[in-house]
């Protein structure tokens, strides 16, 4: 049997805190630099790292870092890699379980800048339910992506939108902030993408459960450090995935 995955504090409680889950893989050359920056913003932000046994030490770098920040940084440790969708969940069900109210999305390889994190979290405080940091709202802001990556992600944009009118420009925009009730709401164990198809999942469930999903405009930066996890196999389960959740939810079953 897989062995409960061993999970570090934060232990604190509260109403109205907000935490950010960054999943990582190989991410030692960005963790650290990343973490510091969530620490020194305004408002007391948490984080929670989920990482997947990374052979290059993520995982000993933030349990360093957590020595100085024992109440507001913690560590899921999963012993293999096993993909960003449940990464996420694992991540979230910590989240609720501490009792965090603003519960944000990050990649670690500052593709999104953390300093844009309060802007997401103001977002669901001033009423929405789901805040997406968004690429491609009110014009494209993308940072050093070869054109074939931007259209494959802004195309993934069109796509969704023609199958499902799921009213998002960025559908796989991965940093955000959820209100907690909206991950209350969502069944978390009935979600099964993984890769980028994940964020338009989970984006779709809130919408067609009535949450008001709203979309910030950020600017998206391609990685310096380290190496994409990125893969064909991401883009077929996109594909595919956005049609499987039209059928369910046609059928009422999703
Ligand atoms: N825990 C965990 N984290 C992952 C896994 N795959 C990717 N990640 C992390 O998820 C975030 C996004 O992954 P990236 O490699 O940047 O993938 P991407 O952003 O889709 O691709 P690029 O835009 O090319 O960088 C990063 O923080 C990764 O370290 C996984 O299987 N497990
Ligand atoms: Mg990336």
């Amino acid at each position: 049997m897989e062995p409960f995955p061993a999970i570090i504090p934060p232990a604190e409680t509260s109403a109205s805190r907000a935490v950010v889950i960054v999943p990582t893989y190989n991410e030692a050359q960005n963790v650290p630099a990343l973490l510091q920056q969530v620490m020194d913003l305004p408002g007391e932000i948490s984080a929670v790292v989920v990482d997947d046994g990374s052979p290059d030490g993520t995982a000993d770098l933030v349990r360093q870092l957590m020595a100085s920040y024992p109440d507001r940084i913690g560590l899921i440790e999963r012993g293999a890699k096993k993909g960003l969708g449940t990464a996420y969940i694992a991540g979230f069900k910590h989240a609720l379980a501490a009792g965090f109210e603003y519960i944000c999305e990050m990649d670690a390889d500052f593709s999104h800048n953390p300093r844009d994190l309060p802007l997401l979290i103001e977002a669901c405080r001033a009423g929405a339910d789901l805040a997406l940091g968004s690429r491609y709202v009110g014009g494209v802001r993308v940072v050093n992506w070869p054109l074939s990556r931007l259209i494959l992600s802004y195309g993934a944009g069109v796509y969704t939108r023609a199958i499902t009118r799921l009213p998002v420009h960025d559908v796989t925009a991965g940093f955000r902030c959820f209100r907690r009730r909206v991950l209350e709401a969502l069944d978390l164990d009935r979600v099964r993408s993984n890769g980028y198809s994940f964020q338009i999942e989970m984006t779709y469930r809130a919408w067609r459960k009535g949450f008001r999903v709203v979309e910030v405009p950020i600017v998206f930066t391609e990685r310096t450090e380290g190496q994409s996890k990125m893969s064909k196999a991401i883009v077929r389960e996109a594909m595919w995935k956005v049609w499987e959740l039209r059928w369910l939810d046609l059928r009422g079953r999703l």
